[in-house]
């Protein structure tokens, strides 16, 4: 046996904002785990469900290895030359405007900076946006009309040491889990500590909430205001600090002024004691951080939002000081280091100003470039217009899949379709984007290639690689570096290596700077290559010469002209009309084990069990006016179309409002891409698309026949109007419904089955219409299939173990036949903790047998024991048991 000692590399989770510190241990015999870096300091160790899950992820099936051109495989050489080509004939027929980038926070910061580079001082044109236009646009904006720059002031530490956590628009429980499990842990050693959370639906970060305030969908101006107006009138207004680093406040205060408490409880939907409960609190606590996300920023009010957030703090001087401060989370692993380089079309590189002439001569000198984009350009709902009306001709998308995540995504890939030249770059082609593309080319993925990323709290972290690069995948970077070079610009864009270009930034960081911008590393800008390697992740600013800073405006500085900050005169958005036809606001988001589009976390069999269904969630009420029950199938319709997703009915959801996640699409089920139903409305300062509140309608879906199976190898097609699938240990798991039973059950069956081995035992009660299938290959079960007219009745975990499990006896076999555990077996039920594949069933027999606690289920059946990402739930099944009403999310979506 080979006993040499694994390999450690230290790296950054490449999930979510937090940006977790991992080690990556590689056994001699190439296996993989992953755990926590002890000394990170955005996660001391701690890792969520999919920080865990990570070594689950990084398999080659699926992968793109090699380029294609027109879905034959070609050689870099071609292709990259096809793609220089292609982008010079386009610019010099059409001009620098006919050609544009989509990118993505999920590159790395070197990636992205050639992305910029080339595109705005080469190409000369500002037509490249990112997927951050999602996701921060309205925070950037807010930001910038606040402090002249974009800044977030505080850091982590400070949701440790504030007195109150105001959360609104964040499901932090599953969106930030590791920020929120350092939240919940400081709460629970200082239980004088408050959090208060604002948010539509009761989610599972209600779970250490004080105070819940289920506000009416896009009611935060108002609510933000009254909050205004109420510490104007209670006298927790710093006038001194007012007056000593501000300007506008009177003007904003005359517009809350505006609003009297009647207005307040009317828009809000809160009542006026609770109103005055969270208002109370906010004036009587010094240390208070308000946390927000998309509930904020997706919004037609999103900026607005953001100032009005921000007037608060600022109105009580409550801002770059330990425990105190506004902090917008950011989503994605870079979406801060994308707003470092200047990614969004109205930027430019290292937070300077597209619309400043100084500014850009300051750039262009600095890359000694030919030429330089004059004005700002399109966001991302306009580049995808452009696209459609033929103004862009040739597209390039990197590491993001706009044909699932874009507002009114069958126009936008319809878009993609016309364009006449469209380049995608992605780790693999099993993208609703990359089945587009003219050009597929396969970038190098997380694990396999080395940068910097920056998290929520201006931290800038390396990502190193521990694999060898698979195939001919390639570096994001070297990609675009080498169709650059191909157009022409060889010597600004040949690096040797990620450090090069990671030392060019922080030195634009630093170039005739001297503490008139933000963002300033110009003590990194001689890193080499050793010390890239070694580099430590460190907070920016990082001036040359000076420290490292945690904290930003502790001296009142702004980054304005005047250096004041800035108030914003906010004013209370119209009230949102209710369209008969649409009667109910359709708001999305996001799951705990689910990542986007699915394309990394839908290969881990652990959180593809958490939920494993689109589904769409409605209050009980609103069930029972459109006649749904819990586990039918749904329609869900808008103006722009229709998707099918299973009911999931529950008081967390307020009445008028549904909640249907954004992660599903056309790889993954039938029907359920949902912004295939969002109108494209922004907030008219950001561009940001209002993906929180859509008008829509829901419909009961009668199916003929509804199914669910079991199969060790993925069909290539299914032929039923609704199906979702799911990953699990050892293949696939299928729900399914038909609007009228096959006509032939065996050639249905046969097309399942995929060649798979022969169906075995089959049964058919013609009293009750149901049908099961099973399959065994040596003696293991390889496909088991339940078919009823009514939603199947089996327990699908304890389903989903059988798979691959050997069933020697008949009493084995009889089990499966019955879609349940022969007696002495436990069904667990649906996954709960995924680290350690406890399921809800498990939980309530231990909280039946005595465990009444999440910490006696911890002791018990090590749930929740690991990553802590599902203690929320484990809380939730036992508060289900005091009060049946709040069942859990996860038994209703899959348990049926
Ligand atoms: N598990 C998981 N974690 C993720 C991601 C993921 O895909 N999966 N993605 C990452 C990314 S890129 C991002 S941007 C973040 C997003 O993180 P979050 O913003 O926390 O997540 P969302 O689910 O999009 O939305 C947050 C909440 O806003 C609420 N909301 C809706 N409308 C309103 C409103 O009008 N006012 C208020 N106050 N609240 C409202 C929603 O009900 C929802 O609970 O998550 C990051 N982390
Ligand atoms: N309805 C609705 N829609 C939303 C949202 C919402 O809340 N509701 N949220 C929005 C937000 S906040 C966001 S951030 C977006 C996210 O939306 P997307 O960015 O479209 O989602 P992902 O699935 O993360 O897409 C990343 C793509 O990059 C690929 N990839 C991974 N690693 C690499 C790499 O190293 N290099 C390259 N070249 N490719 C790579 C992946 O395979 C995948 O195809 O969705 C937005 N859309
Ligand atoms: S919280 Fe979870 S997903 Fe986010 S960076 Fe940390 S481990 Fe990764
Ligand atoms: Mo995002």
């Amino acid at each position: 046996m080979d006993m040499a000692a694994p390999r450690r590399i230290k790296t950054t989770c490449p999930y979510c904002g937090v940006g977790c510190g991992v080690i990556a241990e590689i056994s001699a015999n190439g296996d993989v785990a992953v755990r926590g870096d002890p000394n990170h300091p955005a996660n001391f160790g701690r890792l969520c469900s999919k920080g865990s899950a990570l070594a689950e992820t990084i398999g080659l099936d699926d992968r793109l290895l090699t380029p294609t051109v027109d879905g034959e495989r070609a050689s870099w050489d071609s292709a990259l030359n096809l793609v220089a080509g292609r982008f010079a004939d386009t610019i010099r027929d059409h001009g620098p405007d006919s050609v544009a980038f989509y990118v993505s926070g999920q590159l790395m910061t070197e990636d992205y900076y050639v992305a910029n580079k080339l595109m705005k001082g080469f190409i000369g044109s500002a037509n490249i946006d990112t997927n951050s236009r999602l996701c921060m646009a309205s925070s950037v904006a807010g930001h910038r009309r606040a402090f002249g720059s974009d800044t977030v002031p505080g850091c982590y530490e400070d949701l440790e040491l504030a007195d109150l956590v105001v959360l609104t628009g964040s499901n932090l429980a599953w969106c930030h889990p590791v920020l929120y499990q350092r939240l919940a842990a400081a709460k629970e050693k200082r239980p004088r500590m408050k959090v208060v959370l604002i948010d539509p639906r009761r989610t599972a970060t209600a779970d250490i909430a004080d105070l819940h305030l289920p506000i009416k969908p896009d009611s935060d101006v108002v609510l933000f205001l009254g909050l205004l107006r109420y510490l104007a009138r209670c006298g927790s207004i710093k006038r001194r600090y007012i007056g000593a680093h501000t300007s506008g406040f009177k003007e904003a205060l005359q517009s809350a002024e505006m609003l009297d408490l009647y207005d307040l409880v009317r828009r809000t939907g809160i009542p006026a004691a609770t109103l005055e409960r969270f208002f109370a609190l906010f004036a009587a606590t010094e240390k208070t951080v308000t946390v927000y996300s998309q509930g904020v920023n997706q919004s037609t009010s999103g900026t607005d939002k953001v100032s009005a957030i921000i007037n608060c703090h600022l109105a009580t001087g409550r801002i770059g000081k330990p425990g105190m401060g506004p902090f917008s989370v950011t989503g994605q692993p870079n979406a801060m280091g994308g707003r470092e380089v200047g990614g969004l079309a109205n930027m430019l590189a290292a937070h300077m100003n597209i619309e400043d002439a100084e500014h850009r001569d300051r750039v262009q000198r600095f890359w000694r470039s030919p030429t330089m984009a004059s004005k700002p350009g399109p966001k991302a709902v306009d580049m995808f217009r452009a696209v459609a009306d033929g103004r862009i001709k040739a597209l390039w998308i990197m590491a993001t899949n706009p044909a699932v995540s874009m507002p009114e995504a069958e126009n936008v890939e319809a878009a993609i379709r016309t364009c006449p030249f469209v380049v995608v770059s992605d780790v693999t082609a099993a993208t609703d984007t990359a089945r587009l593309a003219h050009v597929l080319l396969p970038a190098a993925a997380w694990g396999e290639k080395s940068g910097t990323v920056t998290n929520s709290e201006r931290r800038i972290s390396r990502q190193r690689s521990f694999l060898p690069l698979p195939g001919e995948a390639r570096p994001d970077w070297w990609i675009v570096c080498e169709v650059a070079k191909r157009m022409g610009h060889a010597d600004a864009f040949t690096y040797g290596s990620a450090a090069e270009i990671f030392a060019e930034h922080a030195a634009l960081s630093g170039f005739e700077n001297g503490g008139a911008r933000d963002f300033d590393i110009g003590a990194l800008a001689a890193t080499d290559g050793d010390a890239y390697d070694a580099l430590e992740p460190f907070q920016w600013p990082h001036p040359l010469g000076s420290a490292s800073s945690a904290r930003m405006f502790a001296d009142g500085r702004f980054f304005t002209a005047d250096g004041r900050a800035r108030f914003v005169d906010v004013q209370a958005p119209a009230v949102a009309q209710i369209a008969p036809a649409f009667p109910l606001t359709l708001n999305t988001g996001r799951v705990r084990d689910h990542w986007h589009t699915m394309t990394r976390s839908g290969k881990s069999p652990r959180l593809s069990q958490h939920c494993a269904e689109p589904y769409v969630e409605l209050h009980p009420h609103d069930a029972a006016r459109h006649h749904v029950a819990d586990a039918d199938l749904v329609r869900v319709s808008t103006g722009l179309g229709a998707i099918l997703v299973r009911a999931l009915v529950s008081p967390r959801q307020q009445p008028g409002t549904i909640f249907v996640p954004m992660h599903w699409n056309d790889q993954f089920a039938s029907r359920a891409r949902v912004d295939a139903l969002a109108t494209a409305i922004t907030d008219p300062i950001s561009g940001q698309p209002a993906l929180k509140s859509v008008p829509a309608r829901i419909e009961r879906f009668v199916a003929a026949t509804y199914g669910f199976c079991v199969l060790r190898h993925k069909p290539p097609t299914i032929d039923a109007e609704y199906w979702a699938i799911a990953r699990c240990s050892s293949g696939w798991r299928i729900e399914l419904a038909l609007a009228a039973p096959p006509e032939d059950w065996s050639a249905f069956v046969t097309g399942l089955l995929a060649g798979d081995a022969p169906v075995l035992s089959a049964y058919h009660d013609p009293h009750t219409g149901h049908r099961r299938f099973a399959a065994y290959a040596g003696g293991r079960l390889s496909a088991a299939l339940f078919f009823a007219p009514e939603p199947v009745a089996v327990a699908r975990d304890w389903a989903v173990e059988q798979l691959g499990a050997s069933c020697p006896g008949r009493y084995a076999r009889v089990a499966v036949m019955a879609g349940r555990p022969a007696n002495g077996t436990v069904d667990r039920g649906a996954t709960v903790c995924a680290c350690f594949g406890v399921g809800t069933n498990e939980i309530a027999a231990a909280a039946a047998r005595g465990c009444t606690t999440v910490a006696a289920i911890g002791d018990a059946l090590q749930a929740g024991t690991n990553c802590g990402s599902c203690r929320a739930e484990i809380r939730n099944i036992l508060d289900a048991r005091r009060a049946p009403a709040t069942a859990s999310a996860r038994e209703a979506v899959t348990t049926i």
